[in-house]
C-alpha cells in the first residue's frame, strides 16, 4: 500500500520501516503513526517476516513528535483522543523482534519510539534526548519511564529536567543502546542482525523476547519462574528437539518454524 510518511521495503525475511519525512527531521506526526501502525500490522501478519528493523535518515531517527501539530491542541483534545497512547502502542505490541536502527537525533517522542523497540543499534552520529521541558511539557511516551529503566534515575532525571542530550558513546556506556556501529554501516549491520534472528525458531524468538520484556513488569522470583514455564514450553517444539539434535550432530539446525 502507498505510505507519504514512511517507506516500506522487505529484505528476504527482514521487515525495513524508514521513517520518511526528511524536511520535518521525521517528526512523529499524527499520519506519520498510522502508518507505522498498519506497516507494523502487515509485517507481524506476514508468514515470510521473521524481524523487523525501524530506522529513520541519517540526521534524524526522529526529532520528536510533531511540536506544529500539537501546539495548539486543548487539554480536552489530548484527554478525549488519549493523543499518544493512540496508534503507538503498535511497536510495542508486535510479537516480531523490532530492532531501532538509530543515527542522527532521537529526541522526545524519538527517543521513546526507539526505546519501544527490543533493543536499539546506534550509528556514532546518533544523539538521544527527552527535551520536552523545554517547550513546556515532559515526555508523553514512556520517556521518563523507559529511560529512567534503560540507564537509571540519575541520566534520566537530568536528561529529563535540563533537555540534555546524551551522544552515542554515552548511551552505550549506559546500556540505553546495545551497541554503536560506523554510521555509513548502520542500516545493514541492523539488518544482518535481524536476519540472524530471523533465522531462529519464530516461536522460540517469541517466548525468548515476552520472557526478557517480562523483567521489566514483575518481581524476580514470579519473573524466574514465568521463564523456567516458558522455558519447559520450549520442549514442545519441534524446533528445539531439531536445534539439539543438530548440535549433538554437528550440523547446523533447520528450523521448521520460521
Ligand atoms: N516537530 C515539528 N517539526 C520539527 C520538529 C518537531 N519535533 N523537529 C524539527 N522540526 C522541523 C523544524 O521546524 C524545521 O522545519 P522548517 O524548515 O519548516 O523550519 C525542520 O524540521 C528542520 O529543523 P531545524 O531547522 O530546527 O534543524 P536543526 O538542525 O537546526 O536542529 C534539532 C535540529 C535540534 C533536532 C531541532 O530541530 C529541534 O530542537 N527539534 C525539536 C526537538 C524537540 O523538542 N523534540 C521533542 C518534541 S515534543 C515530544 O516529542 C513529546 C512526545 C510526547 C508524545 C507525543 C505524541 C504525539
Amino acid at each position: 500500500m502507498p505510505y507519504e510518511n514512511i517507506l516500506v521495503e522487505t529484505r528476504g525475511p527482514v521487515g525495513l520501516i524508514t521513517l520518511n519525512r526528511p524536511k520535518a527531521l521525521n517528526a512523529l506526526c499524527a499520519a506519520l503513526i498510522r502508518e507505522l501502525g498498519l506497516a507494523l500490522d502487515a509485517f507481524e501478519a506476514d508468514n515470510e517476516i521473521g524481524a523487523i528493523v525501524l530506522t529513520g535518515s541519517e540526521k534524524a531517527f526522529a526529532a520528536g513528535a510533531d511540536i506544529k501539530e500539537m501546539a495548539t491542541k486543548s487539554y480536552m483534545d489530548v484527554y478525549l483522543a488519549d493523543f499518544i497512547t493512540h496508534g503507538w502502542e503498535q511497536v510495542t505490541k508486535c510479537r516480531k523482534p523490532v530492532v531501532a536502527a538509530v543515527a542522527g537525533y532521537a529526541l522526545g517522542g524519538g527517543c521513546e519510539m526507539a526505546m519501544m523497540c527490543d533493543f536499539i543499534l546506534a550509528a556514532d552520529t546518533a544523539k538521544f534526548g527527552q527535551p520536552e521541558i523545554t517547550i513546556g511539557t515532559i515526555p508523553g511516551a514512556g520517556g521518563t519511564q523507559r529511560l529512567t529503566r534503560a540507564v537509571g534515575k540519575a541520566k534520566a532525571m537530568e536528561m529529563c529536567l535540563t533537555g540534555r542530550m546524551m551522544d552515542a558513546a554515552e548511551a552505550e556506556r549506559a546500556g540505553l543502546v546495545s551497541r554503536i556501529i560506523p554510521a555509513a554501516d548502520l542500516v545493514d549491520e541492523a539488518i544482518k542482525v535481524a536476519e540472524r534472528i530471523a533465522e531462529m525458531s519464530r516461536p522460540v524468538v517469541m517466548l525468548c523476547k515476552e520472557s526478557v520484556n517480562a523483567a521489566f513488569e514483575t518481581t524476580l522470583t514470579q519473573g524466574v519462574k514465568f521463564e523456567r514455564r516458558l522455558f519447559h514450553s520450549t520442549f514442545a517444539t519441534e524446533d528445539q528437539k531439531e536445534g539439539m539434535a543438530a548440535f549433538a550432530e554437528k550440523r547446523t539446525p533447520s528450523f521448521k518454524n520460521r
